[in-house]
């Protein structure tokens, strides 16, 4: 005998936590099946930019207290190249948006307790969970838990369980069209509890590759280098890195920058990557699991949060009026927000990072490009209003 829901929702990651929380509020019932432990997905190191509508949607969550009370406000970053910094001011430019620094840690971990407050169920530890049936009217989940097999009979499940998760995988190929580019480097993170070397971001075009500046608090910052994706975080003892960082940096910023010990250290590989449609029949795609962007433009996590803006709203719709307008529409709406941040953020790593085949020409094209932007009122309007997030 099986449980029974309304939405089973797969993965407890930003998408599928948040998800969880607006549909509870809305009195939809919800089971999150996760395959790791809470601690597991906690220790994970991710994104740390938000934009105005994520941080709208984690209010309208009722979770967003911490995240008021500790996050940072920024309102512009700054592009360092040819030795020189130069500020891009979202406020000016955007008529006064700014992005929230404020770790996906800390996201994950308010939703997380709010779920626990809420006594929604999450099954944590879950093996060989599988969608089925969803092509009709009575999807199931099925799943190990404990060493024995369960099933969720429900009326929608939603797929939040990132790139590398089951729901996407189980969609026959003939019903599903992929887009992809792979970047021939890697980011190598770096989290220490050292004071940022600057107030807001800094990312830095550099003929050594890429470097990025950025932090968590006043106090803990996180630093990343572009790498050959094939590199471990093993072959980069904290003062090989640190020394590396400073060889990216403008002399004026490596002056004042703080090293300290590594409390975290990871590689991830850099890709874009869409998956079309995000909708099959009562399977719906959402996050990570739909679409992957380089992290250059800060935009991962901030696409999960309007995608499941457009499915919690679609799901609420479809159980308080019957209507299945904006389920039919999900999937088409979710997707022109996702290849506008695809672009930009396609754009801003092609602007910032060192390719193999980049060439004198290609070097030269990045300069004029930079040089160019920091000149121009309306280029630069442009960066700030994809940075800051396009409307929903
Ligand atoms: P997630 O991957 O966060 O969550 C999916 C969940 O599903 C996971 O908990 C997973 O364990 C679970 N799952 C997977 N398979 C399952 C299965 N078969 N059954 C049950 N559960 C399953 N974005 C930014 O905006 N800025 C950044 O700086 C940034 N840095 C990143 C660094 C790394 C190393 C990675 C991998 C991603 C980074 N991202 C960044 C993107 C990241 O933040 C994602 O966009 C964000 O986690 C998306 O959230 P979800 O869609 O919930 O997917
Ligand atoms: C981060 O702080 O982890 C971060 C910030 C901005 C990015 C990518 C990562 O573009």
């Amino acid at each position: 005998m099986g449980k029974r829901t309304q939405v089973a929702i797969i993965g407890s990651g930003p998408a599928g936590l948040l998800l969880g929380q607006l549909l509870h509020r809305a009195g939809i019932d919800t089971i999150i099946v996760e395959r790791r432990s809470r601690d597991y997905i906690l220790g994970r190191i991710r994104a740390g930019v938000l934009e105005q509508g994520t941080v709208a949607l984690i209010d309208e969550a009722g979770c967003g207290e911490r995240l008021h009370r500790e996050g940072l406000i920024h309102t512009g970053i700054d592009l360092a190249f040819a030795g020189e910094r130069h500020r891009i001011d979202f406020a000016n430019l955007t008529g006064g948006k700014g992005v929230t620094i404020y770790g996906q840690t800390e996201v994950t971990r308010d939703l997380m307790d709010a779920r626990l407050a809420a006594d929604a169920p999450t099954i944590y530890e879950a093996e060989r969970v599988w969608p089925a049936d969803f092509d009709c009217s009575k999807p199931v989940l099925h799943y190990l838990h404990e060493g024995t097999e369960r099933r969720i009979a429900c009326d929608f499940i939603a797929g939040c369980d990132g790139f590398h998760g089951v729901s996407r995988a189980s969609v026959s190929e003939d019903k599903i069209t992929v887009f992809e580019r792979a970047y021939p480097f890697g980011w190598l993170g770096l989290l220490a509890d050292v004071p940022p070397v600057s107030d807001e971001l800094v990312y830095v075009n550099h003929e050594r590759g890429f470097a990025l500046c950025s932090m968590r608090s006043r106090t803990r910052s996180r630093y990343y280098l572009q790498c050959h994706a094939s590199e471990r975080p093993e072959d980069w003892p904290d003062e090989t890195f640190w020394a590396e960082l400073r060889r990216r940096l403008d002399e004026a910023t490596a002056a004042r920058l703080t090293t300290g010990a590594a409390i975290e250290k990871s590689v991830a590989p850099l890709r874009s990557f869409v998956a079309e449609p995000m909708r099959f029949g009562r399977l719906l795609l959402a996050g990570d699991a739909a679409h992957i962007v380089p992290p250059t433009g800060a935009k991962g996590l901030n696409l999960a949060a309007s995608d499941v803006h457009y499915l919690s709203q679609a799901l609420i719709d479809h159980y308080r009026t019957g209507s299945e307008k904006g389920l039919e529409t999900y999937s088409a709406r979710a997707l022109a927000r996702v290849w506008k941040a695809e672009r930009f953020s396609w754009w801003m790593t092609s602007l910032l990072h060192r390719f193999p085949d980049t060439g004198p020409f290609g070097r030269r094209m990045q300069l004029a490009e930079l040089d160019y932007l920091v000149g121009s009122r309306a280029a630069m309007t442009a960066l700030a209003e994809n940075y800051v997030g396009l409307p929903y």
